[in-house]
C-alpha cells in the first residue's frame, strides 16, 4: 500500500525569539550553570524552558535579526530549590535564586526517596504482612500526592503521604494498592510523621489494558484513510505556519506544552493580529473522598510534575495519534542532571476534512445548493499526567475561529472496594473490588489576545430579560446589555447557563464597518468549583473560582495558580495578582479561562476510558465585515 508521508521532520535550530530551545542550548545552560560555581554534586534539574523576550522585542524583530535568547531554570540541590535565568547565548547565569519554602517541582527521584524513608520503617513491613503479603520483592512505597494544607508539620518540610502498591503478576495498569494505609513521610528530615492504617482492604490485581487482558476483539472496520495526495497546503518555516490567512507561530514547552504566538490573519492582504500567546497554564484535579490520602489528592499537573513525567508531552504515532500524512515535531526534555533528550513526534500538524460543511443554503426553492466543504489545521499534542492523558487540539478554522479541544482518557483513579456499602460514598464500583473516586478537572487556558493591536478592553454583553409595554403581545424579550470591565474584579466573569454572556476582547481604537469595535469573544462554559470557599486545597488553586479572568500583562504572569503550585500556600497566582484589582480598560490585556468537568466515574472508564470532549473558542465578533468563510471555492 502507497502510504502519504508529512514532510521531513522539522529542523531545530532557533530561527524565531520564540523558539523552543534545542539540544545545543540545553548544553549551553549546563556549561553556564556549571561554570557560575554556584552547582554542586547533588544538583538536579526539574525545568528547562525558553525565558522570552519581552513582547515589544519580539513584536520588532525581522527575521534573519539576532536573537537574544535566556532560559528559566529549576532545580533542587541539597534539600532547596532553585530559579536560575541562563543567559544562553552569553553562556552565562544571570541569576540565582533560592526558593521560598519546599515549593518545588516533584520528581522521580524525591517519589523513590519518600518510598524509601517509608519502607525503613519497620511498622510498614509489618502491617503489609498483616494485609497477607509475603513476598515484599514487587512492593513499593510511593507519594500518592503532593497536597498541603499548610499544617504546623507541613510549614518547614516537605511532607508527603505516601501509599504502597504490590506490582507482582502486573502486566498493564495499575498494581494491587492497599488502601485505607497511608505513611506521612517528612522528607526534609527524613523521618516518618506517622502512620494512618484504618482499613485492610486489598483490591487484588485490576484488570489491565494489555491485548492479552483485553481478550477477543471485535471485527475490525474497513479502512479509512486520511490522505493529501498533493501535500500540505500550509507552509512551515522552522515553528512559523502559515495556511489559509492564519499566521503563528508554536513551541513546545515542558511545562506549558503547546504554545501558539504571534497568531495573526491575512486579511485583504494585510496582516492583522488576533492572540498574542496562547497555552495551557495550570491543570488542577482535586478528589472527592475525605479519607487519607485522597482528601490531600489535588493533583497540579502543568506545576508539580513535568520533570516526573518526562515533559507533559508524549510521543505520537503516525497513523492512530495524528494521520500519517502530517508533519510531526521533536522537543527536548533534560535529565536530572541537565543532559538534553529527544522526544519524537510531541507535535503533530496536519490538515483535517472529515467530509463536514464550512456553511450551506439551500436557495431558489431547494434548486441550488450551495455548500462549501469545511478543512481545518490541527495542531495537536497528548499530554501525559500520571494515569490520565489528555489529548489538545488548536484548531484554525476558514472561518477566522480558534477552536480548542480537550480530550480525556487513561485510567481512572480507583481504590479497593471493602464490599461495604459505603464504597459507593464517594465514587462507583466500577470494576472488580474497585472503587473510581469522584474528582474534578479545571484546565486554566493563559491567552493573551491581541486583537488588532496590543491595547485591548473586555466587553461583556449581559443577555437579560427585558419586559415590554401593556400594548404589545409579547411580554418580555431578551436584550443585550453591555459594559466595559474596568478592573480585574470587572474581569472575573462566571459561566452560567441562566444568567448568559458573552465576553468580548475588543480593540476600542479600531472599529468595524458597522462603526463598533473589533473584537473575539472567548466563548467556554464549563464545570466551575463545587468546593467550599473556606477548602484550602481551593484556595491554591484559585483560578477555579471564575470561568473567565482578565489581568493587565505582566510578563512574569504565566502560571494560574503561581509558579510554584506544588505543597503551595494558598492564595498564589491569579487570586494574588488581582487583589491589587488593577485596571484592564484599553490596555494590553491577558485572559484566562478555566475549563472545568467533574467526573463521576463509570464501569465504562475501565480499563481505559474512551476520550471524552471538552472545548471552548475564540470566535471573531464584528473582526470582519462579513464571513471569513464566504469565498472558500466551490470546487475543492
Ligand atoms: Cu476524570
Amino acid at each position: 500500500m502507497l502510504v502519504a508521508t508529512g514532510p521531513a521532520l522539522q529542523a531545530q535550530t532557533p530561527v524565531h525569539p520564540l523558539d523552543q530551545l534545542s539540544a545545543k542550548e540545553h548544553w549551553a545552560i549546563y556549561d553556564a550553570l556549571q561554570a557560575s560555581g554556584k552547582l554542586d554534586s547533588t544538583f538536579r534539574l526539574l525545568y528547562e524552558g525558553l525565558k522570552e523576550p519581552t513582547k515589544s522585542a519580539v513584536l520588532a524583530w525581522q527575521p534573519g535579526q539576532p536573537l537574544t535568547r535566556e532560559a528559566t531554570v529549576h532545580l533542587t540541590q541539597g534539600k532547596f530549590g532553585y530559579e536560575a535565568v541562563v543567559d544562553i547565548t552569553g553562556k552565562k547565569l544571570v541569576s540565582w535564586t533560592q526558593l521560598p519554602g519546599k515549593q518545588f517541582m516533584t520528581s522521580g527521584p524525591e517519589s523513590d526517596a519518600a518510598g524509601g524513608v517509608a519502607m525503613k520503617d519497620p511498622r510498614v513491613k509489618e502491617a503489609l504482612r498483616k494485609r497477607g503479603v509475603t513476598d515484599f520483592t514487587h512492593v513499593s512505597c510511593s507519594p500518592a500526592n503532593n497536597g498541603y494544607f499548610d499544617l504546623p508539620e507541613e510549614r518547614n518540610a516537605r511532607v508527603l503521604h505516601v501509599t504502597c502498591g504490590d506490582r507482582r503478576g502486573l502486566i498493564s495498569g495499575y498494581g494491587e494498592s492497599f488502601d485505607g494505609f497511608v505513611v506521612v513521610v517528612d522528607l526534609t528530615n527524613e523521618k516518618v510523621l506517622r502512620i494512618v492504617d484504618v482499613a485492610s482492604a486489598r483490591s487484588g490485581l485490576p484488570d489491565g489494558h494489555s491485548p492479552e487482558e483485553i481478550g477477543p476483539t471485535r471485527a475490525p472496520v474497513n479502512a479509512v484513510t486520511m490522505v493529501q495526495p498533493k501535500g500540505a497546503t500550509y507552509t512551515l518555516n522552522g515553528h512559523e505556519v502559515a495556511w489559509q490567512n492564519w499566521k503563528f507561530h508554536f513551541r513546545m514547552d515542558m511545562r506549558r506544552g503547546l504554545v501558539l504566538s504571534r497568531v495573526r490573519y491575512v486579511d485583504g492582504g494585510k496582516e492583522r493580529s488576533v492572540m498574542y500567546q496562547g497555552s495551557l497554564s495550570e491543570l488542577f484535579v482535586p478528589y472527592m473522598d475525605p479519607s487519607d490520602p485522597w482528601n490531600y489528592q489535588g493533583y497540579f499537573d502543568l506545576g508539580t510534575y513535568p520533570f516526573a513525567f518526562g515533559g507533559i508531552a508524549s510521543s505520537l504515532e503516525p497513523g492512530v495519534e495524528c494521520p500519517e500524512y502530517a508533519t510531526y515535531f521533536h522537543s527536548y526534555v533534560v535529565t536530572a542532571k541537565g543532559a538534553p533528550r529527544e522526544r519524537q513526534r510531541t507535535a503533530c500538524l496536519f490538515e483535517r476534512n472529515t467530509g463536514d460543511v464550512a456553511w450551506r443554503h439551500t436557495r431558489a426553492a431547494g434548486s441550488v445548493n450551495e455548500a462549501r466543504p469545511r478543512t481545518d489545521l490541527v495542531l495537536r499534542m497528548y499530554m501525559n499526567a500520571g494515569n490520565y492523558d489528555y489529548l489538545f487540539d488548536w484548531v484554525l478554522g476558514q472561518d477566522g475561529a480558534i477552536t480548542v479541544n480537550l480530550g480525556a482518557t487513561g485510567m481512572d483513579q480507583v481504590k479497593a472496594a471493602s464490599g461495604k456499602p459505603k464504597d459507593n460514598d464517594y465514587g462507583r464500583m466500577i470494576a472488580n473490588k474497585l472503587v473510581g473516586v469522584n474528582h474534578s478537572h479545571f484546565f486554566s487556558f493563559r491567552l493573551d489576545m491581541d486583537v488588532d493591536g496590543t491595547q485591548n478592553s473586555l466587553l461583556v454583553d449581559k443577555l437579560q430579560t427585558t419586559t415590554l409595554p401593556k400594548e404589545n403581545p409579547r411580554r418580555s424579550i431578551w436584550t443585550v446589555n453591555t459594559l466595559t470591565a474596568q478592573t480585574e474584579k470587572d474581569g472575573m466573569r462566571m459561566s452560567a447557563m441562566n444568567a448568559p454572556e458573552v465576553w468580548r476582547i475588543v480593540n476600542p481604537a479600531v472599529n468595524n464597518p458597522f462603526g463598533w469595535p473589533v473584537g473575539y469573544e472567548i466563548e467556554g462554559h464549563g464545570a466551575m468549583s463545587l468546593m467550599s470557599p473556606d477548602d484550602y486545597m481551593r484556595q491554591r488553586a484559585g483560578f477555579v473560582d471564575h470561568t473567565l479572568w482578565t489581568t493587565p500583562y505582566a510578563p512574569a504572569e504565566l502560571y494560574a495558580s503561581g509558579d510554584y503550585p506544588t505543597n503551595s500556600v494558598a492564595g498564589d497566582g491569579l487570586l494574588k495578582w488581582t487583589s491589587a484589582n488593577r485596571s484592564i480598560a484599553n490596555t494590553d490585556v491577558v485572559t484566562w479561562l478555566t475549563l472545568g468537568f467533574h467526573h463521576v466515574p463509570r464501569p465504562e472508564d475501565w480499563p481505559v476510558m474512551p476520550v471524552a470532549w471538552h472545548s471552548f473558542a475564540i470566535k471573531p465578533v464584528g473582526f470582519f465585515g462579513r464571513s471569513p468563510a464566504i469565498d472558500i471555492p466551490r470546487q475543492r
